[in-house]
């Protein structure tokens, strides 16, 4: 069994129902037990162009798959969201599940790349990992997760959403 990281994010409504409809579909994947689900955070759009803010959070699984059979199971996940299969940039999703880290893996090969190419980058990314793995090593640059949230310097805002008011 491996652990792998998953980040959850949607920015078309309705965002919270569809993070926790993507958690109940993880947890029926074959082979994967989901171990841990972070807050949910509201973060500002990181993008090219203004866009509504972001619901996102952080997932662990443990699984017995490939890394390209959890990546399948994720795009058919999004798939039941409406998630259109030919994808752009930077467009707002009414879902979007990165596989971060799986494992110790690194690769970069095909369509999946590991560690996701810009996670220690992004506030919204590291912010809820760190929630559920601070002591998590990143497997390519050698540093734990919690300190790699503290040398990020990605401006962009992330808060704690009051559930029970959103
Ligand atoms: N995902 C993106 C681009 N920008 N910004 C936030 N706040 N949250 C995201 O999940 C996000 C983003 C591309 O996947
Ligand atoms: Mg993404
Ligand atoms: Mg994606």
């Amino acid at each position: 069994m491996t652990s792998a990281y998953l980040s959850l994010g949607s920015n078309i409504p309705p965002r919270l129902d569809t993070l926790n409809s993507a958690v109940e579909l993880l947890a029926l994947v074959p082979e994967t037990a989901v171990k841990a689900v972070s807050s949910i955070y509201e973060t500002e759009a990181v993008a090219t162009l203004p866009q509504s803010p972001y619901l996102n959070s952080a997932v662990r699984l443990e699984t017995a798959l490939t890394p390209d059979s959890l990546l399948d199971e994720c795009r058919r996940i999004e798939s039941a969201h409406g998630r259109p299969s030919l994808r752009q940039k930077d467009e707002p999703r009414t879902l979007d599940i990165d596989i971060i880290f799986f494992g110790g893996a690194i690769r970069d090969s095909g369509e999946l790349t590991l560690p996701h190419p810009r996670y220690a980058e992004r506030r919204f990314v590291l912010e809820p990992l760190a929630e559920i793995a601070p002591d998590f090593i990143c497997p390519d640059s050698g540093i734990s997760v919690k300190w790699t949230l503290e040398r990020c310097d990605d401006l962009f805002s992330v808060r704690l959403l009051d559930v029970e008011a959103a």
